[in-house]
C-alpha cells in the first residue's frame, strides 16, 4: 500500500510542474498522473508545493565548547529541523586535540544514535594534523564521512596553521574527500581583539570590529591558493561577505573545484544589530559576524546566479543566559545562531515570494545541491527512487517567527517578529508522514544515520 499525494507542484532543481507523487515503502515509487493503486491513501493538496525533504549540511548539535555546550542537542535540534522541513542534517563531529578520528566519531554516535528525529549524517572537524589521523582517514572515509573541516580561526583551540591546512588537504584530495574550511584569520582576529579591549572595547560591539570582512576574504584567498597546490576540492563555509565571494569566483574561474555556502542569517540579518546594547546585540555573536546591508544583497544576487552553492544554516544555538557570560568581554560570549528550524521558510519568504530567487535555485541550494555535494545517496530529489522525504509546503501561509512559536531550545530567534510567507504543512520522512499541522505526529525519533559516497564518486538520487 502506498501514498498518492495529488494536486500539488512539484518543485525540482531544474523545475516545477503539475504531477502527483506516489509514495510506497521508503521511496518515492513514481510522479506523473493515474498513479493510485488499490488500496493506497490519497490526499488531496491543491494549491500545495511538494518539496524534496531540505538537507541542512551545516549544524552544530550538542557541541561542547571550554566551558558550555549549546542549547539543542540530536533530540531538540534534528525535531526542530524536522518540523522546518530539514529532513537530512550533516553535523560536524569533531576530533579535538589529542583525540583520534575514531575517539572524535565515536563519540558523536553516542551523542546522536538513537536520539534523532531526522536523518543524518556527519562530517569530521579536525584541530590539529598529524601521521596518525593521516593513516585514520580511510576508514572514516569507509564509515561514510567523505568530508573534512578544518579552522583558520580559534586561534589556541580549534585553529590550524598553513603546513596543517596544506599537508591536511594533501591527504583529503588524495583520498577523494572534500575539505570544508572556517576561513577567517585567527591571528589577526586574536590580535584585534586584545587591541579593542586595552582600548576599553569591552562590550559586544567589539566582536565585528576584531573580524571585519577583510580578515575572512584573506583567509578565503589564501585557503583557495592551498587547496589548489594540495589539489584538493573545497567547500567554503558560511560565507558572509562580497569581498571573500569575488575571490571565489575568480577561482573558480581559473577552473578551481569550489564551492560556496551561505546561511539566512547573512542574507537577511546586518551588523546594525551590534549597535544595540547588552544581550540584544550579543545574541547576534556569531563568526564569521554579521556583514553591511550591501553584503546581504551581494550574496543574494550570487545566490540567485548560482555562485554560491547552497544554503546551511551553522545552527549552533545559545540562551540568553549562556550569551551573558561574555557581556564584560565579548571574546567570552559563545558564537552562533539558531535556525535549523526557519531556514526553509526564511529562503522561500525573504527569497521567492520576494522575487530575489527563483523556485528552482531555493530547491537545488537548500536541498538537491547539498545532497549531491556530500554524497547523500537518495537525499534531496524527488525523482523515482529517492528516499521518500518530502515536504508539504502551503506558500499561501502568513505567519510570525517568534521565540514563542519555534522548537528550538533557545529563548529568542535572530528572526523575532519576522513575518513570513509560506509554511512547513507536513514532513515525510523515508516515506512516513511525521509531521503534520506543524507538529510532530509521534515522539519517536526514527531518524537514521547515513554513509555519505566520497566526493570524488560524486551522487545519484
Ligand atoms: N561559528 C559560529 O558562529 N558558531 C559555531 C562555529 C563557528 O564557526
Ligand atoms: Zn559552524
Amino acid at each position: 500500500m502506498g501514498t498518492v499525494l495529488t494536486g500539488a507542484t512539484i518543485c525540482t532543481a531544474s523545475g516545477a510542474f503539475r504531477a502527483d507523487l506516489r509514495l510506497e515503502g521508503e521511496t518515492v515509487d513514481s510522479v506523473g498522473f493515474g498513479l493510485a493503486r488499490p488500496g493506497d491513501a490519497v490526499v488531496d493538496l491543491p494549491d500545495r508545493l511538494l518539496l524534496p525533504g531540505a538537507v541542512d549540511v551545516h549544524t552544530h548539535f550538542d557541541l561542547p565548547l571550554t566551558t558550555t555546550s549549546t542549547a539543542d542537542d540530536f533530540a531538540s535540534g534534528t525535531a526542530a529541523a524536522l518540523l522546518g522541513g530539514t529532513t537530512t542534517v550533516v553535523d560536524y563531529a569533531t576530533a579535538f586535540r589529542g583525540q583520534s578520528a575514531a575517539e572524535g566519531i565515536e563519540a558523536w554516535h553516542g551523542r546522536a544514535d538513537g536520539r534523532a528525529f531526522c536523518d543524518y549524517a556527519f562530517h569530521l572537524a579536525l584541530t590539529d594534523w598529524k601521521g596518525s589521523l593521516a593513516e585514520e582517514l580511510p576508514s572514516v572515509i569507509d564509515g561514510g564521512i567523505s568530508s573534512f573541516k578544518l579552522y583558520m580561526a580559534y586561534k589556541g583551540s580549534l585553529q590550524v596553521d598553513d603546513g596543517a591546512l596544506y599537508a591536511a588537504a594533501r591527504r583529503i584530495g588524495e583520498l577523494g574527500g572534500l575539505l570544508c574550511v572556517h576561513c577567517e584569520n585567527g591571528d589577526l582576529v586574536a590580535a584585534r581583539a586584545e587591541e579593542l579591549v586595552a582600548s576599553g572595547v569591552t562590550g559586544p560591539a567589539g566582536h565585528p570590529l576584531s573580524r571585519p570582512a577583510s580578515v575572512e576574504a584573506e583567509a578565503v584567498g589564501r585557503m583557495i591558493a592551498i587547496a589548489d597546490l594540495a589539489r584538493c576540492p573545497l567547500y567554503v563555509v558560511h560565507v558572509s561577505a562580497e569581498r571573500s565571494m569575488r575571490e571565489i569566483v575568480m577561482a573558480r574561474r581559473r577552473g578551481q573545484p569550489l564551492f560556496a555556502e551561505t546561511c539566512p542569517q547573512y542574507l537577511l540579518l546586518d551588523e546594525g544589530r551590534y549597535g544595540r546594547e547588552g544581550l540584544k546585540a550579543a545574541a547576534f555573536v556569531l563568526a564569521p559576524p554579521l556583514r553591511s546591508a550591501a553584503d546581504g544583497r551581494a550574496l543574494w544576487g550570487r545566490l540567485a546566479r548560482g555562485e554560491i552553492d547552497t544554503v546551511a544554516t551553522d545552527h549552533c544555538s545559545f540562551t540568553l543566559a549562556q550569551k551573558a557570560v561574555g557581556l564584560d568581554d565579548f571574546r567570552l560570549i559563545p558564537n552562533g545562531l539558531p535556525g535549523v528550524e526557519h531556514r526553509l521558510v526564511l529562503l522561500y519568504s525573504e527569497g521567492v515570494a520576494k522575487g530575489r530567487l527563483s523556485l528552482e535555485r531555493f530547491v537545488d541550494s537548500c536541498c538537491t545541491a547539498p545532497a549531491r555535494l556530500f554524497g547523500l545517496r537518495g537525499k534531496g530529489s524527488l525523482e523515482p527512487g529517492s528516499d521518500g522525504d518530502v515536504v508539504v509546503f502551503d506558500p499561501r501561509v502568513e505567519w510570525v517567527l517568534s521565540a514563542s512559536n519555534q522548537h528550538h531550545r533557545t529563548d529568542y530567534t535572530p528572526y523575532e517578529g519576522l513575518a513570513v510567507k509560506g509554511r512547513v504543512e507536513s514532513v515525510f520522512l523515508r516515506g512516513r508522514r511525521l509531521v503534520d499541522g506543524g507538529t510532530l505526529l509521534d515522539g519517536t525519533p526514527r531518524g537514521r544515520y547515513r554513509r555519505r559516497q566520497p566526493f570524488s564518486k560524486g551522487v545519484r538520487p
